[in-house]
């Protein structure tokens, strides 16, 4: 029986060790089922993603104001763009997310998106009243929010 018992304590010990709390990497901020993090080095929209997808992630996609908010809280207040994860390079208006989520939910600013001597790259912005979407031309330099699934 103590035999029986210390069998069964092992496997519980062993059983707790498995159910192993998910955490983002150092230097990720958990939001949600993602993890998410600002990097400040200025890039062009495409060299941003490529540069998320070195780290197993894509560039950000939005897909409720709770998340814009949260988004938008990653960005030190001198940084008022940032680059993330929505495009319409395939076809003019049809906006996508580079992850591949669905495109269910947007927060332009007004006026936006006008395509403005084509803009094809989404960037968020904590500028001014507005702390929302804007279109600009994929080349712009920014920084940029990478987030991945935990
Ligand atoms: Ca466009
Ligand atoms: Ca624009």
């Amino acid at each position: 029986m103590a035999m029986l018992r210390s069998l069964l304590l092992l496997f519980i010990v062993f059983s707790m060790g498995n159910a192993e709390v998910k955490k983002c990497p150092y230097g990720w901020t958990n939001f949600g089922v993602r993890c998410y993090k600002f990097f400040s080095e200025a890039v062009n929209w495409i060299t941003a993603e490529k540069n998320c997808q070195r780290l197993d992630a894509n560039l950000a996609s939005v897909h409720n104001k709770i998340e814009q908010d949260f988004l938008l809280s990653l960005l030190p207040s001198s940084t008022t763009r940032c680059w993330f994860g929505t495009h319409d390079g395939e076809q003019e208006g049809q906006w996508l997310w580079t992850d591949g989520t669905p495109y269910d939910y947007t927060y332009w600013a007004p006026g936006q998106p006008d395509n403005k001597g084509i803009e094809n790259c989404g960037d968020n912005m904590k500028w001014f009243i507005y702390n929302r979407w804007n279109d600009a031309a994929c080349l712009t330099s920014l920084g940029y929010v990478c987030a991945k699934y935990l």
